[in-house]
């Protein structure tokens, strides 16, 4: 397949809550990265109640694009929004990214490639060779590093880098992830700002209990200013996730 037929055949999520800032040039930047051709990935913009104008940018940016989506839904945190933008995805690969796009577009085709050659499952690292972190403060790299640690402890063993925010995936594989997944089987009661969580830690740990194949692939991440995780509070909500997914999986609850 060439790279040409891969995109055509790729749905792109984002999602995004409050990103007035950051949405408008990563918006720019996919327009001017694949224009509107016929063989461009379909877009899908996903906003869940953000409180200033991310989606009148989405729905005006997409006014103009021949394949491209805006999803409003009622806040539920990012886990939520790329479901329902993997829900609404209309070609046979999704990948999801961050609209402060960490990760460029010229690392798409690295992960669509994996695909073609037979991944289920293709996700972005920054910790293989290969890769590059850039702009990213020690106690970060080191907070990361401790959660994989982690994860790799009492989920998911053998991924070098699970919560890079760039994943892409057979459609039908990322559908059944979720419908396997049961931190975010129904939206939450009351979610108060954004929502990052580890929601890429359960799909991925599906997948291993799935047997579905997933393939590190190294890619250039710069850290982005603006980031939306608190420092002290997101670290902790998803270390208790991860310890929610080996109870759920100790006690059956899992497929
Ligand atoms: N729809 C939706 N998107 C969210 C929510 N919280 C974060 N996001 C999106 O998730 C993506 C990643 O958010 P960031 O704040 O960059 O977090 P990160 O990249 O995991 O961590 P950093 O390295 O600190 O930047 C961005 O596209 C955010 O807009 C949310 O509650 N809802
Ligand atoms: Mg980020």
């Amino acid at each position: 397949m060439t790279t040409a037929d891969s995109l055509a055949d790729l749905s792109i999520v984002v999602p995004a809550y409050n990103e007035s800032d950051r949405l408008p040039g990563t918006l720019a930047a996919i327009a001017e990265h694949y224009g509107n051709a016929a063989t461009a990935p379909e877009i899908i913009l996903v906003d869940d109640g953000s409180d200033d104008d991310t989606l009148q940018l989405m729905e005006s940016w997409c006014a103009s694009r021949a394949d491209a989506h805006a999803i409003s839904i009622p806040h539920a945190g990012k886990a939520h929004a790329v479901r329902a933008g993997v829900e609404r995805a209309g070609r046979d690969r999704v990948l999801f990214m961050d609209a402060d796009l960490a990760v460029p577009l010229t690392e798409v085709p690295l992960l669509t490639t994996a695909l073609d050659a037979g991944a289920d499952i293709a996700i972005g690292s920054r910790e293989i060779p290969g890769s590059r972190r850039d702009a990213e403060s020690l106690i970060r790299h080191s907070r990361g590093r401790l959660f994989n640690w982690f994860v790799s402890v009492f989920t998911v063993r053998g991924i070098k880098d699970t919560q890079c925010g760039f994943k892409a995936f057979a459609t039908p594989v990322i559908r059944q992830l979720f419908q396997g997944s049961r931190l975010y089987s129904q939206p939450p009661t009351r979610l108060n700002g954004p929502s990052v969580t580890a929601f890429d830690v359960e799909l991925l740990f599906l997948a291993g209990r799935m047997g579905y194949s997933i393939t590190e692939i190294p890619v250039q991440w710069r850290h982005v200013p603006g980031s939306k995780v608190d420092s002290l509070r997101d670290p902790l909500r998803m270390a208790l996730e991860v310890l929610c997914i080996r109870f759920n999986a100790l006690i059956g609850r899992y497929p």
